[in-house]
C-alpha cells in the first residue's frame, strides 16, 4: 500500500479536496472546523472501485504549522499538490515543494482546484501559468487536473490520476525491519495507548515485540488496525494504528519511532546533505539546526568536515537511507536536506546520563558560562568526568567552550546570542557604514549584558569566524567601512597630498580640531576608521597618508640596499623633508621593526 500526501498554500482547498475524494473531513479538531483552517495533520482513506486503497495525509498550509506538515511529510510517496486556480503558486506551495524534494515523494499529481471560481475560458490559461510556476520543482511536468471540490467537477479524473500514480509505484520493502514514525498518540478507555503512523517499511504482526524510541522501551502489539478495521498484520506503505498496552500515554509522543527491536537510537550520523542554494550563506562549519527525521523534530548540529555529520541532542531511531530536512534554529529558515549514510557514534543507547545532566545544567544556565567545578557539582559527578563530558559535548557541537577563564555554554543559547549580535552589528553597519564596527562596551550597553561576559562571548564568536575583530572593533564578518562623499571630501581637503612636497605631513591636532568642529555626520568615527585601517597614520605630532609612509618605506629600502646603511641626514635628504619630521618618522620605522639602529646608522632589520 502507499500513502498520498497533500501539500499547498493555506486555504487553497487541500482539506476540502480530501473530503470530496474520501468523504472524510481530515480536519478532525473542533478548533480546525471552527476556524476553517488545518492546524495539524489529518488522515483519510481513499478506496478505488477496483479495490486499490491508499492512506491520505492532509497537511496544514499555514506557515505557522509547518512543523506539523514536516511531521507528516516523510511518509508521502504520492504528492497531491493542491493549487487554487484563482490564486496560483504561493509561498507555502513553493516551500512545501522544497521540503518534499528531500524526502520520499516518487509521483506528483497537481490538483488545480476551485475552478468553479473561474470563467470556463480562464481555466486553461490558469493551468498553463501553474505549469510554468512549477518549473524547477519536483512538480515540474506532473499531470495537472483541474477540479472543484465545491461542485465535484472532474473529481473522477483526479481520482484516476491518483490511481495511475499509485499502481506505477514500486512495492514497498516488506522484508526490511519494521520502521514506523509515530504521528499520533491517544488512549482509549479499557484499551490503553494507541499510536498511529505510516509503516515506512517492513511488517508488523499482532503479538510482535517492538521497540519504541524514545523512551527506549519495548512493547507487545496487542492489536492492529488499518483504516479502522482490525487486521492480523500490516506491511510497508500502510497507515497503521497499534494498540500498545503497558505503555503509558505520557511516555510516548509524536516523533517517537516504533520499530523492529534490532534497531537502536543514535545521536550521530554521517549524512549526504544538499543545501538549498539560497541557504548556502547561512551554513557554518558547525551549524545549529532543527532536524526533521521521520515525524520528529530534534535540535542538533550539522558539521561540515571531510564528511558532513548530523549530531543530535537526543537519540533518534534512524538508519542509512532515512531522509531528513533541516531548518535553522531561529529564524526557522529551510536550509536543506538529505539522507543518513552511516552511524558515527559507537554508542548504542542514549548518551551516558552524565551528559544529560551536564547539558541540562548548561541549558539552565543560559548565557552564564559554567566552569568545570560548577558543572561537576550540578551533575553530581567527579570533575574529571565532568571535564570529559564537557569535551565530548563541545566536540559534538552541543556546548561551546569559552577562554579566559575557561567556561562552558549551551550551544543553542550561544547560537541565539550570536544571531542577536549579528543582527545588532548588521543594523549598526547600515546606520554607520563608515565605522569600523563597535566596541564591546557599546555593544554591552545596547544588549544590556555585562561587558566582561560579553567580551568572552564575542571572542568565541570571532574564533568561530561568525564576526570579526579589528583594532578593538567588532564587526560583521566581511564588513568594509565606507566613507560618505562628504567625509571623503573633508579628508581630501584637510590631509592633502602636495606633489611639490610629497612627504609633507599635516599637524594631527589641526585635523582633529577640524573633525571636532565640522558638522559632517559621523566624521569622528570616519576619522577613527581611516586611522585604524592605516589610510591615515599618526607619527609623532604629524599626520601622514598611508601612501606617503609606503613610499618613504620604499625609499629607505632602496637606499640601504645600495649603500648598506643610512644616517638620519641621509634619510632626511632622501625624503626631501626636514629634521623635524625625519626624526620621528625614522623612529616610527624603528618601532615597526623595519629599520634597526646601530650607533648613528640605520640598517634594514633582517627578515625571518
Ligand atoms: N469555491 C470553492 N471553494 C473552495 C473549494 N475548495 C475549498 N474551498 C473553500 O476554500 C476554503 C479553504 O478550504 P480548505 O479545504 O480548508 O483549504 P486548505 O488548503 O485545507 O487550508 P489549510 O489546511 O488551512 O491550509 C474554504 O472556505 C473552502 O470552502 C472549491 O473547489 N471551490
Ligand atoms: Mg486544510
Amino acid at each position: 500500500m502507499h500513502v498520498i500526501g497533500t501539500a499547498g498554500h493555506v486555504d487553497h482547498g487541500k482539506s476540502s479536496l480530501v473530503q470530496a475524494l474520501t468523504g472524510t473531513n481530515p480536519d478532525r479538531w473542533l478548533e480546525e472546523q471552527v476556524r476553517g483552517m488545518t492546524l495539524d495533520l489529518g488522515f483519510a482513506h481513499l478506496r478505488f472501485d477496483d479495490g486499490l486503497e491508499a492512506g491520505i495525509v492532509d497537511v496544514p498550509g499555514h506557515e505557522r504549522f509547518l512543523h506539523n506538515m514536516l511531521a507528516g511529510a516523510a511518509g508521502m510517496e504520492v504528492l497531491l499538490l493542491v493549487v487554487a486556480a484563482d490564486d496560483g503558486v504561493m509561498p507555502q506551495t513553493a516551500e512545501h515543494l522544497q521540503i518534499l524534494r528531500f524526502l520520499n515523494v516518487k509521483r506528483t499529481i497537481v490538483a488545480l482546484t476551485k475552478i468553479d471560481l473561474l470563467a470556463p475560458q480562464d481555466v486553461d490559461p490558469a493551468r498553463l501559468r501553474v505549469r510554468e510556476e512549477l518549473q524547477g520543482t519536483i512538480a515540474a511536468g506532473a499531470p495537472i487536473v483541474a477540479v472543484s471540490a465545491a461542485t465535484g467537477a472532474h473529481l473522477p479524473a483526479l481520482k484516476e490520476a491518483l490511481h495511475d500514480a499509485l499502481v506505477s509505484l514500486p512495492a514497498r520493502e516488506s522484508d526490511a525491519p519494521a520502521y514506523l514514525p509515530v504521528d499520533r498518540v491517544f488512549a482509549l478507555p479499557g484499551r490503553g495507548t494507541i499510536v498511529t503512523g505510516t509503516l515506512m517499511q517492513g511488517r508488523i504482526t499482532v503479538g510482535d515485540t517492538i521497540a519504541i524510541a524514545p523512551p527506549g522501551t519495548r512493547a507487545r502489539v496487542r492489536s492492529l488496525q488499518v483504516f479502522g478495521a482490525a487486521r492480523e498484520a500490516a506491511t510497508g506503505g500502510t497507515r497503521v494504528a497499534l494498540n500498545l498496552p503497558g505503555v503509558e500515554r505520557t511516555q510516548i509522543a509524536r516523533g517517537a519511532v516504533v520499530a523492529d527491536p534490532s534497531f537502536t537510537a543514535r545521536c550521530q550520523f554521517s549524512v549526504r546533505f544538499e543545501s538549498l542554494p539560497e541557504a548556502q550563506a547561512l551554513l557554518r562549519r558547525r551549524t545549529p539546526v532543527r532536524a526533521y527525521i521521520g515525524s520528529a523534530e530534534i535540535l542538533g548540529t550539522l558539521v561540515f568536515d571531510a564528511t558532513v555529520r548530523l549530531l543530535l541532542r537526543e537519540p533518534v531511531l534512524a538508519f542509512p537511507g532515512v531522509r531528513f530536512v533541516v531548518r535553522r534554529v531561529s529564524p526557522k529558515t529551510l536550509l536543506g536536506g538529505g539522507e543518513i549514510v552511516a552511524y558515527t557514534d559507537e554508542r548504542t543507547e542514549a548518551p551516558p546520563s552524565a551528559h544529560g545532566a551536564i547539558l541540562e545544567h548548561l541549558v539552565r544556565s543560559g548565557l552564564e558560562p559554567q566552569d568545570v567545578a560548577s558543572v561537576a557539582f550540578a551533575a553530581n559527578v567527579r570533575e574529571e568526568i565532568a571535564q570529559h563530558g564537557l569535551d565530548d559535548l563541545v566536540e559534538r557541537g552541543e556546548a561551546v567552550a569559552l577562554a579566559k577563564p575557561r567556561g562552558y555554554l549551551d550551544a543553542h543559547a550561544f547560537a541565539q546570542f550570536s544571531t542577536r549580535i549579528a543582527g545588532e552589528l548588521t543594523a549598526l553597519h547600515e546606520t554607520e557604514p563608515w565605522a569600523m564596527g563597535t566596541t564591546s562596551l557599546a555593544l554591552a550597553r545596547a544588549l544590556r549584558v555585562n561587558e566582561g561576559l560579553l567580551v568572552r562571548l564575542l571572542n568565541a564568536l570571532v574564533e568561530d569566524g561568525r564576526i570579526s575583530q579589528r583594532h578593538g572593533y567588532f564587526a560583521a564578518t566581511g564588513h568594509q567601512p565606507k566613507l560618505s562623499a562628504e567625509q571623503r571630501a573633508f579628508f581630501e581637503h584637510h590631509v592633502p597630498l602636495e606633489s611639490s612636497d610629497p612627504f609633507r605631513p599635516v599637524a594631527f591636532d589641526d585635523v582633529a580640531a577640524n573633525v571636532k568642529s565640522a558638522t559632517i555626520e559621523g566624521l569622528a568615527k570616519a576619522f577613527d576608521t581611516l586611522l585604524a585601517r592605516g589610510v591615515l597614520i599618526k607619527v609623532g605630532d604629524a599626520l601622514y597618508r598611508g601612501a606617503q609612509i609606503e613610499r618613504a618605506h620604499e625609499r629607505i629600502e632602496a637606499f640601504i640596499a645600495g649603500h648598506g646603511r643610512m644616517t638620519m641626514a641621509e634619510f632626511r635628504d632622501v625624503l626631501g623633508t626636514s629634521r623635524k619630521y625625519a626624526v620621528p618618522l625614522l623612529e616610527w620605522f624603528d618601532a615597526r621593526g623595519i629599520t634597526v639602529r646601530s650607533g648613528d646608522y640605520r640598517m634594514l632589520r633582517k627578515r625571518g
